[in-house]
């Protein structure tokens, strides 16, 4: 196993209601095995903003808790990696970058695209986008009439308190009956229920996070005063918490990113349970360069991903992206699963080295 951290500057800043960055810092995680090679992208941030791991809190886990566990070790399918992690509490981010990595590897072994091995039923995924907080609502019309242009599925804005109803109220009048909807990250309380019930008026598609990232109870008395469906992402840590959610009438839509419930096996074991639940799901972003753009892509051919996600071009990102060539977005607003072995994208080694700050390898001697 080798770890790198790598700096990537975004193509335009991105702002959400935790604050603006400019560029990406993520660790790469790649594995080794029989002369195979497997990538994992982690989706943690410096700061413990959207979740409570950071890249320093990953590096920490994977180097003393992860790689002990799975380096040198024989796993017959990635389905084992998870369980065989099962005394480290928590740190899902952590264990998704090595996971998703064992998946990519062991694909490749089988010589096989990832959405197979996942168990994909699609060659083609509707892309849409999360358009940041903009300086004005001048930029933020500009903005989506560029992505509505260029063939988007849905636009999703960020919102938070004094960026939210007049926002959507401008796109309505501007762009009319678009697939829209709003991310607040938690920015609200249970006090401001009355406010975001006037977000029904727009027949948005859902509101993502509104409240607390572990306030499961507020969401259902919340999701009980709205029409609009309350959509939730920071709150759906475990498989777990994804049930209590649905039980409590917290959600009626659920999005899924492999790091926030620990990688793939747990993503098809969330997957699963919203299908039995009649609970769609789509899938999330965290500003991934194309090699974790890549594994979500085939994630998100499972059946019940029936929502456009946040899986958009790479060059709305990173100009060059980490693969050649980048993740494109058909004018029909799909992209293409890519067809070959394993995540399926060529990834450009010189450019990694380029972008890495540091690195560490961690190697097992077999007897
Ligand atoms: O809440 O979905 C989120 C980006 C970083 C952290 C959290 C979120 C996001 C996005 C961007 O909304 C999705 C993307 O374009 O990758
Ligand atoms: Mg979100």
């Amino acid at each position: 196993m080798e770890l790198r951290l790598v700096k990537l500057p975004l193509v335009h800043f991105f702002e959400t209601s935790f604050g603006r960055i400019d560029d990406k810092h993520f660790i790469l995680v790649r594995v080794e095995g029989d002369g195979v090679v497997g990538y994992g992208e982690c989706v943690a941030d410096v700061d413990p903003y959207y979740s409570a791991e950071t890249n320093d809190t990953c590096w920490h886990i994977i180097t003393s808790f992860i790689a002990p566990r799975v380096v040198g070790a024989e796993f017959a399918h990635p389905r084992e990696v998870f369980a065989a992690l099962k005394a480290i509490r928590g740190h899902n981010m952590a264990k998704a970058a090595v996971e998703m990595a064992a998946w990519d590897l062991y694909a490749k072994q089988r010589g096989e695209p990832l959405s197979r091995t996942l168990g994909g039923v699609r060659d083609r995924i509707e892309s849409g986008v999360s358009v940041g907080i903009q300086p004005s609502l001048d930029d933020l019309v500009a903005k989506v009439d560029r992505e509505v242009a260029a063939g988007y599925r849905r636009i999703k804005i960020k919102v938070k308190p004094g960026w939210d109803v007049e926002a959507v109220r401008t796109l309505r009048g501007r762009f009319g009956n678009i697939p829209l909807m709003v991310d607040a990250n938690a920015a609200y309380t249970i006090k401001d229920a009355d406010h975001l019930a006037a977000l029904d008026a727009f027949d948005l598609m859902m509101i993502e996070q509104p409240l607390d990232y572990d306030d499961i109870a507020d969401h259902a008395a919340l999701q009980g005063r709205l029409r609009t469906p309350i959509c939730l992402d920071e709150s759906i840590k475990t498989v777990g918490l994804a049930r209590e959610a649905i039980n409590a009438g917290a959600c009626r839509i659920i999005n899924i990113k492999p790091g926030r419930v620990g990688g793939f096996a747990e993503s098809i074991r969330l997957h699963d349970l919203c299908a039995a639940q009649q609970i769609p799901v789509w899938h999330g972003g965290m500003l991934e360069s194309g090699i974790g753009r890549a594994a979500n892509i085939h994630l998100s051919t499972l059946p019940n991903f029936t929502l456009p996600g946040d899986i958009a071009a790479s060059k709305r990102y990173f100009d060059p992206d980490l693969i050649d060539p980048p993740i494109e977005v058909a004018a029909d607003g799909t992209i293409p699963v890519p067809t070959g072995p394993g995540i399926g994208v060529t990834i450009r080694e010189d450019r990694i080295a380029d972008a890495t700050i540091k690195q560490t390898a961690i190697e097992t001697v077999r007897a």
